[in-house]
């Protein structure tokens, strides 16, 4: 792989996404960041590329339709559509209530964002690493993709899909040598909660409390770590959480 890599992270608007950028942008790699907000698109584009001398393409999509993210990545300069990472992060949750209670449009919402977004991301970007017979992609599962917890079901299954895609992918890549890694956190403080919540602020402050929960710079050193090892080597899946938490429902706090 070259030494400056294409890197093309999903949901680099916020939390986890955004973090990720930065440190790829810190280590000298052209970057093509994606998100629903232009505005937050733009001036992140600007900050890295006036603060680490990198390039970086920015591109609008809402990974839910698959017609605009083959659109979008189709159309991207031919240079970076030699992507060397793919980081699919772009995810969320969207309330927290028993299932009997469960709103469609929440589980529509996750399943069509945290699922098909992921895949459709996948398959316009695949090609070009198959054509290139190298590549590294990077699924941002969860905790949730490992346990359910009560009241996650559909996020939780949302997640555990993320999980099987990913070994999926692990094995029908492996005749074109393309790495295939699952990070899989706990809790960590972003936008996520109040994505969750609908909002609500409070709610999503209450999440975090009496503990210290995983940053998303946490998160985005394991991802660009991930991508420092020896070409033979690859990590799989990668669990982690805050010492406060032992598994995707156990959370000690004060
Ligand atoms: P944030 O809410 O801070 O960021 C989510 C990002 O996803 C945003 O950039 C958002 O961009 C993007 N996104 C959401 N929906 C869409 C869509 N339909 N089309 C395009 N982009 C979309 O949350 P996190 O950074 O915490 O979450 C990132 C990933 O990590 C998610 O997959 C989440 O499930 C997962 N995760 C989070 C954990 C946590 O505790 N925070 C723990 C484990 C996993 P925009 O709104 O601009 O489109
Ligand atoms: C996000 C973390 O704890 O809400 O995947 O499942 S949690």
């Amino acid at each position: 792989m070259a030494k400056f890599k294409k890197v093309l992270v999903t949901g680099a608007t916020s939390g986890f996404g955004k973090a990720t950028a930065e440190i790829f942008a810190q280590n000298g790699h052209d970057l093509i960041i994606t998100g629903r907000r232009e505005k937050r698109l733009l001036d992140l584009k600007k900050r890295l590329e006036a603060e680490y001398k990198i390039s970086v393409e920015h591109l609008v999509f809402d990974v839910r339709n698959e017609q605009e993210v083959y659109d979008a990545i189709a159309a991207l300069p031919k240079r970076f559509q030699k992507i060397d990472v793919l980081v699919n992060n772009a995810g969320l949750a969207s309330g927290l209530d028993p299932i009997q209670d469960g709103s469609t449009e929440d589980w529509n919402k996750m399943i069509d964002t945290n699922v098909k977004g992921l895949l459709y991301v996948s398959k316009a970007v695949m090609p070009f690493m198959i054509e290139r017979g190298k590549g590294h992609i990077i699924n941002i599962g969860s905790t949730a993709g490992k346990e359910v917890y009560p009241n996650g079901n559909v996020y939780c299954a949302s997640k555990h899909a993320v999980d099987a895609i990913t070994k999926g992918m692990r094995i029908d890549l492996l005749p074109h040598g393309i790495k295939v890694t699952q990070i899989a956190p706990g809790a960590a403080d972003t936008e996520f909660s109040t994505v969750r919540f609908h909002g609500d602020k409070k709610k999503a402050k209450d999440v975090y409390k009496g503990y210290q929960p995983m940053t998303a710079e946490d998160i985005a050193e394991l991802v660009y770590y991930s991508t420092t090892l020896p070409k033979h080597l690859c990590i799989n899946d990668l669990v982690v959480t805050s010492v406060a938490q032992a598994n995707s429902y156990l959370i000690k706090r004060d």
